[in-house]
């Protein structure tokens, strides 16, 4: 009788770093497409809690927002029945493997890592070696999980081209080791922009919070932000060259109510800006309004929230030791008794 072997579900891996309450830009160009993934596919999502501290973080306040990711990350759609999500510092083979594939990475090619030159040109007095090697500790993520697609937001892409150049190395040099992974990157959305200044991308650490939208902003602060929001003075709701701060808001507007530019385009003809960033506020606030209904029962549920990580951490770790295990094999390390 002839049997048949399923085909292995293809693997994602993503994280999300504690670094504060997530913004609009990390939920639409990244935890967003989280969820609809997790049926078709096997889903690893991480709190990357180590690579938080590449820049300087306050304990306490760092513990709290790890814990308020966990839970947003469910609340943003994420099933932990469905997917395995975890604490990146729970499993060890993350730091081991990251040291492994340092040893095989060029000072070069993390010297040419956009992120690194804005991070340090931001963090002048703290340019650590950390911060320097973070693609690293990254690719080390992706690989652990023989990951076959990284869903990321367009500013992580350098990231995931250097973490395929790692696998390729590798595999080049001590045979088939890693899957080769790509990254998947949402057409719409990839890449929000500042609110305040529309040419640099929101982010969740910028110290003008008038910059960003976090998804725990109550409606009234959506709306603020929105209005306020840098515009021009040429009045007209129409994507094009010179409307960076209208492009932005289009964007933002057309992948949460999925309507296409030029159909916004005619929605808001003859309208005022006004109008526009009344609707662009009153749509961001209706589609977060599910998300903080839901981490609000999930903040009243510690045990659970528990229960949910330290299961997490358990799966991913079997998957990941797997990895390290053979890395080490070739490498040359001898086997532990
Ligand atoms: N503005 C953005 N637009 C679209 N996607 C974005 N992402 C981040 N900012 C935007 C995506 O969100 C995921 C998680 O990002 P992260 O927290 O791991 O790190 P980051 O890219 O450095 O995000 P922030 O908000 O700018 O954090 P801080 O301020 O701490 O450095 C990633 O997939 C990212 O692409």
């Amino acid at each position: 009788m002839e049997t048949t072997v399923p085909a292995r579900k293809k693997i994602t891996f993503s994280g999300i770093q504690p670094t504060g309450v997530f913004t609009l830009g990390n939920y639409l160009g990244a935890v967003k497409n989280w969820g609809p993934l997790q049926d078709e596919y096997r889903c690893i999502y991480s709190i990357v809690d180590l690579h938080a501290i590449t820049v300087r973080q306050d304990a306490k306040a760092l513990r709290e927002q790890a814990l308020r990711c966990y839970a947003l990350v469910m609340a943003a759609g994420i099933d932990p029945e469905k997917s395995i999500l975890f604490y990146q510092s729970h499993v060890p083979a993350h730091a081991e493997l990251s040291w492994a594939l340092g040893c095989h990475t060029q000072f070069g090619e993390l010297s040419r890592m956009t992120q690194f030159k804005d991070k340090s040109a931001k963090h002048a007095d703290n340019i650590n070696a950390g911060l320097f090697t973070y693609p690293v500790l990254m690719a080390a993520d992706i690989l652990l999980y023989q990951t076959d697609l990284v869903p990321v937001g367009d500013d992580q892409k350098q990231h995931v081209e250097l973490a395929r150049d790692i696998a390729g190395r590798f595999n080049g040099v001590y045979g088939k080791t890693f899957v080769v992974p790509e990254p998947y990157i949402a057409k719409a959305g990839a890449r929000i922009k500042s609110l305040t200044d529309p040419t640099v991308k929101m982010s969740k650490s910028d110290p003008n919070p008038n910059s960003f939208i976090t998804i725990l902003d109550p409606p009234e602060t959506i709306l603020k932000k929105c209005k306020r929001a840098v515009t021009d003075s040429d009045m007209q709701v129409r994507y094009g060259e010179g409307k960076d701060g209208i492009n932005n808001l289009m964007t933002i507007y057309s992948v949460i109510t999925g309507k296409a530019f030029d159909a916004i385009e005619a929605e808001f003809e003859g309208k005022g800006y006004g109008d526009f960033k009344t609707a662009v506020g009153e749509a961001v606030a209706e589609e977060l309004r599910p998300v903080q209904e839901k981490f609000r029962q999930l903040m009243e549920a510690p045990d659970y929230l528990k229960e949910c990580y330290t299961r997490g951490a358990e799966q991913a770790a079997a998957l990941a030791e797997r990895t390290l295990a053979k890395v080490y094999k070739k490498l040359g390390f001898v086997a532990k008794g």
